[in-house]
């Protein structure tokens, strides 16, 4: 383990940060805690060379242009590094780790996004299991792709979602299973793991922010509303529908914009509140109305993966019809291949 050379960027989250009297912020002093709480693990971590973000911060505050420095961060030391983590905040890791899945694909050395729920320097924080945990995962040569280490499991970072905000055992993913579990031992599932189909092509183009807009439906919400989206010249409507990704067909007026959003060229894609299961849109008639005004289903990729999906794609300047199909094929181990 000892030969082996760990990129550990630290990009924000409450794994670095201490009380204040408006609540948990950012705290300066986390990098030296930190190196000197590892200093203490010997041979049983990897060497690692810390990158602090200029400005760490709560993930809440993230948007896309953050996802893209990490990314240019992790693309200029991939060759100098035999794995990498980053440490991140819980509330938008797994946005953060979908898009990196995305921008550097055909990875060959392990990503790992950690983070904690509790505070590095509180008296019951889970920060330094997470760390050491994942250095150690990042030191290892048979995972080759992005992974969020949390709470004493491993999962593959587009496939993961919070699920708890007070449980240290934060993530889950619903829709593929652990890529490994860790207690004594660390064991992984070789079938879960990611095995690149292609060469590493890093492709990091800037994302243009607030163009992907995400419309959760719940039973009377008014047609008006999708108004309201469509005068923001959206490139695509994430509709989080009801279990098989299903929305009212008796709304007229909702049906009718669909279409108007469609014919003006938006990307219209029905995704499922549910948290386990994909999409089928020819499961009910409710479904069925939706395939014919030209929305498309999300398979069962996680709210998280299709919109950092649609970002990138968007990105790269691909025209309507290959965005279409590159959102239904699977680039990173983000949906379950149709057979
Ligand atoms: N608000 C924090 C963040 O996402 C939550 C955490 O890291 N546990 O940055």
């Amino acid at each position: 383990m000892t030969n082996k050379h760990i990129l550990l960027i630290h990009a924000g989250g409450t794994v670095g940060m201490a009380r204040t009297a408006h609540g948990y912020a950012p705290a300066t002093d986390f990098p030296a805690h930190l190196a000197r709480l590892l200093s203490s693990a010997g041979a049983a971590l990897p060497r690692y060379t810390p990158h602090v973000m200029p400005d760490p911060i709560d993930s809440s505050n993230a948007i896309p242009a953050d996802w893209q420095r990490i990314a240019q961060d992790i693309a200029r030391h991939y060759g100098a590094c035999d794995g990498v983590v980053v440490l991140h905040g819980t509330d938008t890791m797994t946005h953060a780790a979908s898009a990196l899945s995305f921008m550097l694909q055909g990875l060959r050395k392990p990503v790992i996004v950690t983070g904690s729920q509790i505070p590095l320097g509180e008296a019951r924080s889970d920060a330094l299991q997470n760390i050491v945990t994942a250095l150690q995962l990042a030191a290892r040569d048979d995972i080759r792709e992005v992974a969020v280490y949390f709470g004493q499991r491993l999962l593959r970072g587009n496939r993961a979602t919070k699920v708890s905000n007070t449980r240290l055992t934060a993530f889950d993913s619903p829709n593929h299973p652990p890529l490994g579990e860790v207690g004594i031992d660390i064991h992984l599932d070789a079938s879960a793991l990611w095995q690149p189909r292609a060469a590493e092509r890093f492709d990091l183009p800037p994302y243009e922010a607030g163009r992907i807009l995400p419309l959760r439906f719940a039973p009377g919400l008014p047609a008006r509303l999708l108004d309201a989206m469509l005068a923001l010249m959206p490139r695509a409507l994430i509709l989080e529908g009801y279990g098989a990704g299903n929305l009212p067909d008796n709304d007229p007026d909702l049906h009718r914009l669909l279409r108007q959003a469609h014919d003006a060229g938006v990307l219209l894609v029905a995704r499922s509140q549910c948290l386990h299961g994909g999409v089928a849109l020819d499961a009910y008639a409710t479904g069925s109305a939706l395939a014919q005004a030209g929305v498309i289903g999300a398979a069962d990729m996680t709210f998280e993966a299709l919109y950092a999906k649609l970002h990138h794609l968007f990105a790269l300047g691909l025209p309507a019809d290959e965005v279409r199909q590159a959102l239904l094929s699977n680039l990173a181990g983000e949906l379950t291949d149709p057979h």
